[in-house]
């Protein structure tokens, strides 16, 4: 197959690219060979890797106002009303893999072909970790899942927390989880750290913990984290997520903090949508943003990428699957609209996600690699994110696995 005249992101000119048996063979500068009748005219269009959510929550999805609404919006109701669900709704597996999936179709129409789930190990059925790992086997030609064991409750502060995650990673689960920042006390989100590393060793797993999920200017669980990573040298392994409370942090102890943060190599995710709409609930004026300092960590160097959290769930209503709209939310709350961040913004919600997930390898437009990519319905980075421009084509493997016609508006005037 052979997309003809498209950009490619980052590179001046008009390409042809041709892939085969799921693997891009040439890429040639646009009208220097000869192209099949068949090829797809791109016309200018940009094409780029995938978009890559790092981080939902695919057992939650589609669940908002079972059995009611969150009505404060807050992080703690959040996790109160799921608590309801999950103990009073039939926890069924297909109906679980049902939701997930109208979930990543959602997402399939915005160009994400990579995606970096929770699921919730405290509910004690398991009956989300057996969907969803079956899911990820099912759909792995198609979009790429991974999962995480994420104690909801907590680790130390749910009895047997630790066997619970030992089963998720038992039963195949990619990355170990945690949440020291809702366990009881500093001891036990301490310790649970320390745990979820020696499981990650024990398991040769990922880590990807939310971590201080909190307008808590005092919750520092990160420094931990970013210690441990350093110590055993799995930074390149290890999401710290969320990271709120960074927000709130003085400028003082942030400076102090980012040396270890650079130096422990752990990566970032942050969900500005989610986090703008659950935190500064209980601020009156002037309210906080809620947001981890996406700016200073992308300008010290430090990987960080944008993830939705949750598509209608106990914690946050709306969302469609469109990481766009997470990155326009981000760039604003992070005042990252100048002309020099809107020319490589897309980064935040495709290769930085990639370096989270460890997918690098898969990821790139170049003769050799998997054809992994989509096609855009505008020129670069600035059209896009300014646009807000529809994905047309979306190819994984070189599988096609969404094509899209985008509405054309008549303007009477
Ligand atoms: N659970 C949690 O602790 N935090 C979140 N943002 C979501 C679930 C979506
Ligand atoms: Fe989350």
């Amino acid at each position: 197959m052979v997309i003809t005249g498209c950009r490619i992101r980052g590179k001046e000119g008009l390409y042809d690219v041709t892939y085969d048996n799921g693997v891009f063979t040439k890429i040639v500068v646009h009208g220097k060979e000869e192209v099949p009748k068949d090829a797809y005219r791109a016309d200018g269009r940009m094409m780029m890797p995938p978009f890559v959510e790092p981080h939902i929550h695919l057992d939650c999805v589609l669940t908002a106002g079972i059995p009611h609404y969150n009505m404060s919006g807050t992080l703690f109701e959040g996790i109160s009303t799921w608590h309801e669900y999950k103990t009073t709704q039939p926890l069924v597996v297909s109906e679980i893999k049902e939701r997930a999936k109208t979930a990543l179709r959602l997402m399939a129409e915005y160009g994400v072909q990579f995606v970096r789930t929770h699921v919730d190990v405290t509910e004690t059925s398991f009956k989300g970790v057996e969907a969803l790992e079956e899911l990820k086997e099912e759909m792995k030609d198609i979009i790429e899942i991974q999962t995480v064991a994420f104690p909801q409750n907590g680790i130390l502060s749910v009895r047997d927390g630790k066997k619970l995650m030992e089963k998720a990673m038992d039963m195949g689960v990619s990355c170990v989880g945690g949440i020291p920042h809702y366990e009881f006390s500093r001891e036990f989100g301490i310790e649970s750290i320390n745990y979820i590393f020696d499981l990650a060793e024990k398991y040769d797993a990922m880590i990807d913990v939310h971590c201080d999920e909190i307008d808590d200017g005092q919750s520092r669980f990160l420094e931990t984290m970013a210690t441990q990573a350093w110590q055993r040298e799995m930074g390149s392994r290890t999401v710290a997520a969320h990271t709120c409370a960074m927000g709130s942090y003085n400028d003082a102890y942030c400076s102090k903090l980012f040396r270890l943060l650079k130096e422990s190599g752990i990566r970032f995710n942050s969900c500005p949508s989610a986090s703008m709409h659950l935190q500064g609930r209980i601020d009156t004026y002037p309210k906080r943003r809620g947001i981890t300092r996406i700016k200073e960590l992308w300008d010290a160097g430090i990987n960080i990428a944008l993830g939705q959290d949750s598509i209608a769930d106990p914690w946050y209503p709306i969302g469609v699957g469109n990481l766009l709209r997470v990155l326009e939310m981000g760039i604003h709350a992070g005042h990252m609209t100048g002309y020099e961040d809107l020319q490589h913004c897309l980064d935040l919600i495709s290769i930085n996600g990639a370096r989270n997930l460890c997918v690098e390898e898969e990821y790139g437009i170049e003769a050799g690699k998997p054809a992994n990519f989509i096609l855009l319905d505008g020129k670069d980075d600035y059209e896009v994110i300014r646009y807000l421009s529809p994905v047309i084509l979306s190819v994984h493997n070189g599988n096609t696995i969404m094509e899209k016609t985008p509405a054309v508006a008549t303007i009477h005037f």
